[in-house]
């Protein structure tokens, strides 16, 4: 799936597949509906600068979105990985794509869920840090997984509404113009409906 197929919050807005919110901590703000965008979708087809994978601290590989992104890339991302010495939790490493349709891999290590306060900040973290790298790294249009929303066990909502602040306040930063697109890839159901409730 390419770029241009992947809609935007402005686009979802105007087709109604998002419905504006009675009530918003923010203001509307045009700017930002057309770069950011949410899909549901298997975020190994995506054709994107980045994706972000949801890896664990070995970075060698799991299950979940972790198992389809190395299957998908084959043996050349492993062997990569094994030469990052791993990566600690809240932060996160970039590698090449291989035979993946994007050009490079965020590998960002969400936290285990142990209650709000010891997981939100290590879950923001992951965001930021993985938009300076993309940043850093000449990458403008970033896909997101459900960060630690899968066996790691953050709640969906939580996790959605840590994800939408975290990326909004980059894209307003600073460093925020050097990226286009920003897109929350859900992949399950109930992630699907912790964005489209959490992003008006
Ligand atoms: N495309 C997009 N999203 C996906 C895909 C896919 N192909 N497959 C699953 N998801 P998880 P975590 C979603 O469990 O909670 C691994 O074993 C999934 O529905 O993959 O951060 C790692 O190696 C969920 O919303 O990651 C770690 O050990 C989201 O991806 C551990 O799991 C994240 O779920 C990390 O756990």
């Amino acid at each position: 799936m390419s770029l241009s197929e992947i809609p935007t919050l402005s686009v979802l807005y105007r087709t109604k597949a998002l419905k504006a919110a009675a009530s918003s901590a923010y203001n509307p703000n045009h700017t930002l509906n057309q770069k950011v965008s949410h899909i549901r979708h298997d975020i190994t087809k995506l054709h994107v600068d980045a994706i972000v994978n949801a890896a664990n601290t070995s970075l060698l590989g799991g299950g979940g979105v972790d198992g389809a992104i190395h299957r998908a890339a084959g043996n050349g991302l492993y062997k990569e990985c094994r030469k990052l010495d791993g990566c600690s939790t809240g932060s996160a490493k970039l590698t090449g794509a291989y035979n993946l349709p994007c050009k490079k891999v965020i590998h960002a290590v969400g936290p285990v869920y142990h209650g709000h306060e010891r997981s939100e900040p290590l879950l923001r973290s992951c965001y930021r840090k993985s938009l300076d790298l993309a940043v850093k790294n000449g990458c403008k249009s970033v896909a997101f997984s459900a960060l630690s929303t899968g066996v790691y066990g953050y709640p969906s909502p939580d996790a959605a509404d840590i994800a939408i602040s975290e990326v909004r306040s980059f894209l307003i930063g600073s460093d925020g113009e050097k990226i286009e697109r920003v897109v929350f890839c859900s992949f399950e159901m109930k992630d699907v409906e912790a964005y489209t409730e959490t992003l008006p």
